[in-house]
């Protein structure tokens, strides 16, 4: 039951943020009497649904979610009030809500006589929303950087042109990472490199993620294809009164340029659960080095641009071993001719 919670909270993948993924079953004994899952944020929460599809089935029943019932008003009231109200039996959460003003639901319910219980699957329920889940208790997006690189490690020519590397599946692949993040970010360098859209393509989704944009010195063109239909962010690192069309937040560090770990609260801010990074070697050892990456979506092609092409990460000042960055691999695949690794800090 727990495992169709999950499934049924799946479906909000591309869609819920900055709300969870949440998905709830409802069963009587061994036949399921309602299911629900959580659409889009100011829509109604996964509980709601299940027991309004359960109807009157729904009194006695007992409701596997892979999250604890909010407590709160938020944009729809309590979920807590609505499963008393309906007479649930007993409320099975894989997780607890790390949301502090949702919390406690799952006490609220005991307090009311109604059997609450937590943790069954809970790997797998965090997993699930482990950018929400990093908003809340870290105050900052999970930031998955992305990158396409040959099996030597090389990102771009030496001039910056990075555009397929990889082969039409591994893209596809990668638009679908994209399509389930928040945001997507790159640099200034691939802006003017690549021109790229950043939008999700190739996969079906009604939302297309915010497109942020690091440009220190505020240089991006105003014809940049990024800065195409809004819904775009820059962080630069100086007082400006460029019109463009995106919102410009300055936030310098002492050399003038953006300070990063205070761009990622900014964005946990607005509401950003999953950061999704799409930049060059220089930006992404900026990010790696200041403490701003959790996980590596590399994707590597089976060729060689050899030794004047670019890298992966910009990193000075490694001199010894046991200086490196290690990770955990946490999945490794074949997509296509391409190999898929995700390795996690
Ligand atoms: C959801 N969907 O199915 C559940 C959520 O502002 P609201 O009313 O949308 O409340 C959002 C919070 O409610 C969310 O951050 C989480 O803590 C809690 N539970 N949220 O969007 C759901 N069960
Ligand atoms: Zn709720």
């Amino acid at each position: 039951m727990m495992a169709r919670a999950l499934a049924l909270a799946q479906k909000g993948l591309f869609t819920s943020t900055p709300n969870p993924r949440v998905g709830c079953v409802l069963a009587q004994g061994e036949s399921v009497v309602g299911e629900g899952w959580h659409e889009k944020a100011g829509g109604p929460h996964a509980e709601v649904v299940a027991i309004d599809k359960a109807g009157s089935r729904a009194a006695g029943a007992t409701m596997y979610v892979n999250l604890e019932p909010c407590s709160h008003q938020g944009r729809t009231p309590p979920c807590v009030d609505f499963i008393k109200k309906n007479k649930i039996n007993r409320v099975i959460a894989a997780m607890l809500d790390p949301n502090p003003q949702a919390a406690h639901g799952g006490a609220q319910l005991a307090a009311a006589g109604i059997g609450f219980e937590h943790g069954l699957m809970a790997d797998e329920a965090k997993e699930l929303n482990i950018g929400f889940v990093s908003r809340m208790t870290r105050g900052r997006p999970w930031v998955r950087m992305k990158i396409a690189a040959t099996l030597d490690g090389r990102t771009a020519l030496a001039d910056g042109r990075s555009q397929w590397i990889t082969g039409a599946e591994a893209r596809k692949d990668g638009h679908r990472w994209r399509a389930r993040a928040c945001a997507i970010l790159t640099g200034i360098g691939t802006v003017k490199a690549d021109d790229p859209r950043l939008t999700v393509r190739d996969v079906a989704t009604s939302r297309q993620p915010l497109r942020v944009v690091v440009d220190s010195r505020l240089e991006i063109p105003e014809k940049a294809k990024i800065l195409e239909g809004g819904n775009t962010l820059i962080f630069c690192g100086v007082e400006n009164a460029r019109k463009l069309n995106a919102e410009v937040v300055t936030l310098p560090n002492k050399n003038n340029k953006v300070e990063l770990p205070r761009m990622l609260e900014e964005l946990a801010r607005r509401g950003v659960n999953e950061l999704q990074v799409e930049a060059g070697f220089r930006l992404n050892g900026s990010l790696a080095r200041e403490g701003c990456v959790d996980e590596f979506l590399v994707y590597l092609n089976p060729s060689f641009l050899g030794d004047e092409a670019q890298g992966m990460l910009a990193l000075s000042g490694i001199s010894s071993l046991e200086q490196k960055i290690k990770t955990r691999i946490t999945s490794l695949d074949r997509i296509g001719d391409d190999i898929r690794i995700l390795a996690r800090l």
